[in-house]
């Protein structure tokens, strides 16, 4: 087959993401309603604060803004996680960070699958958080061995999926007509089943070890458990969900509220009670696997600014003196935003002091300067005299405390456990057969990629 006959990943990572998102509002209803919800809030955003519209503009994400979202998976073994990084694969998704849950009382520890070129993200940002479960964290030898053997018994992809990632593998690629019936099969993988793979009594001992032992070890495949859609303000999405008839979580994970927005701001909604079939005299029960995720996107942090956002976390979470919850949520929110008013609200600023990533744009102004003699030839200088315009680049990553407080808070406050730090990202490497990416550097990447492109546009290639 002719290279040029292939559909491009990104294009079948676009068409998977749709599809996704049809079969998640048909699992669970409510998830159409918060779309709706997400787009009036953005439409309104857009209208009332044009300077917000006009960075989208100049950045392109007002174009990719409707079909960004990210999900989230749990698998079992290592082999279910190495075949999910091919099947991702196919859909030029890769494996970046490595963010270790144990230590907040889950688990697991994960990777996130995306595009990692930011032209690939303006096709399709889609996103898949992917966690690892860890039986080695469990203590309970025969509940170990009971989840290895179940997990032993299934095959979470269909025969199809299989053999298109192989022929993908071979070939170098997938044509429209293939790409088509990949997506119908990978689909597949990522259902609700109904029909549990265990007794009544085996799910009970597996959900009283960890609830997430149960969502992970009891079906037949890594069910989505949510899909996220991005909104332009989280507070008013926050503010806006009990009218809706959705009761969001406490608090809102992450930085607090800010005029130019950093990293990640999460908030989410309950888990659906699902009844569930299980194995033996036709016992019916209920699970709860899928929630509600919304989230706000800002400006990725350089190491710089990811060290401060740590160091004011840590610090609001110790004046605090315990877990943000229902009680405390007033306070949380206060000391947040005493805590963070140590953080710089203001992009030049953030630019001068290396806190964040940035874009580049050449303007009108600097374009039509170019044969003048006596221009500004630093970036800042340029900047100044309104040559070159900035902008935050966006994250498209996760953080792992928040992360952390979407898990508990869709698991249930009550099921906090303790597993010490267990960070061990050569073993979650080993078990996907590849190294995770290093999301600073894919930063690092696209902005230099960006002042390269504007200080050619500009003429200036010594810059
Ligand atoms: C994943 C939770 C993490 C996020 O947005 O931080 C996550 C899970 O519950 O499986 O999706
Ligand atoms: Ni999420």
């Amino acid at each position: 087959m002719p290279a040029h006959d292939f559909v491009s990943p990104d294009s079948i990572r676009a068409q998977f993401s749709a599809a996704m998102s049809l079969m998640y509002k048909e699992e669970v209803p409510l998830y159409g309603t918060l779309l709706a919800l997400v787009s009036e809030i953005n439409q309104r955003v857009l209208a009332e604060q044009p300077e917000v519209a006009q960075t989208l503009r100049c950045t392109g994400e007002i174009d990719r803004l409707d079909q960004e979202r990210h999900g989230a998976i749990r698998v079992g073994t290592a082999e279910e996680l190495a075949t999910i990084a091919r099947l991702f694969a196919v859909m030029g998704m890769q494996p970046v960070g490595y963010y270790d849950l144990s230590s907040a009382g889950v688990p697991v520890h994960s990777t996130a699958f995306r595009a990692v070129h930011e032209q690939s993200l303006q096709v399709s940002p889609f996103r898949v958080f992917t966690s690892l479960l860890r039986l080695e964290l469990i203590d309970n030898p025969e509940l170990r061995e009971l989840a290895q053997r179940l997990l032993a018994q299934r095959n979470i992809f269909t025969d199809q999926a299989l053999a298109l990632i192989e022929q993908c593998e071979r070939d170098g690629g997938l044509t429209a007509a293939d790409a088509g019936r990949f997506v119908n099969e990978a689909l597949h993988t990522f259902r609700w089943h109904h029909e549990a793979t265990v007794t009544a009594e085996q799910y009970r001992q597996l959900h009283d070890q960890h609830r997430l032992i149960a969502d992970v070890v009891a079906f037949k495949g890594p069910h989505i458990n949510h899909l996220t859609p991005r909104t332009l303000d989280i507070d008013a999405i926050q503010a806006g969900m009990p009218a809706k008839g959705i009761a969001p979580k406490a608090v809102v994970e992450g930085p607090p509220t800010r005029r130019h927005p950093i990293l990640l701001r999460q908030t989410s909604f309950k888990a659906l009670q699902e009844t569930v079939a299980f194995l033996g005299n036709g016992d019916a029960g209920s699970h709860t696997a899928r929630f509600g995720e919304i989230e706000q996107r800002g400006a990725a942090l350089t190491p710089i600014g990811r060290q401060l956002y740590d160091t004011l976390l840590d610090t609001t979470r110790a004046a605090l003196g315990g877990v943000p919850a229902e009680a405390n949520a007033e306070h949380y929110r206060a000391l947040l935003a005493e805590h963070f008013a140590a953080f710089p609200d203001d992009l030049a600023q953030m630019r001068e002091e290396h806190l964040a990533y940035f874009r580049y744009f050449p303007t009108e102004r600097g374009l039509a300067a170019r044969g003048d003699v006596d221009r500004p030839l630093t970036w800042s200088a340029l900047i100044k005299a309104g040559h070159v315009r900035v902008e935050a680049l966006v994250y498209e990553d996760f953080l792992p405390v928040s992360a952390a407080g979407i898990f508990q808070s869709n698991l249930g406050d009550d099921a906090q456990a303790h597993y010490g730090s267990n960070a061990n990202r050569e073993a979650f490497e080993a078990a996907l057969q590849m190294p995770v990416q290093d999301e600073l550097a894919l930063y690092a990447q696209t902005e230099y990629r960006s002042m390269q492109a504007c200080a050619q546009a500009l003429e200036l290639p010594n810059l």
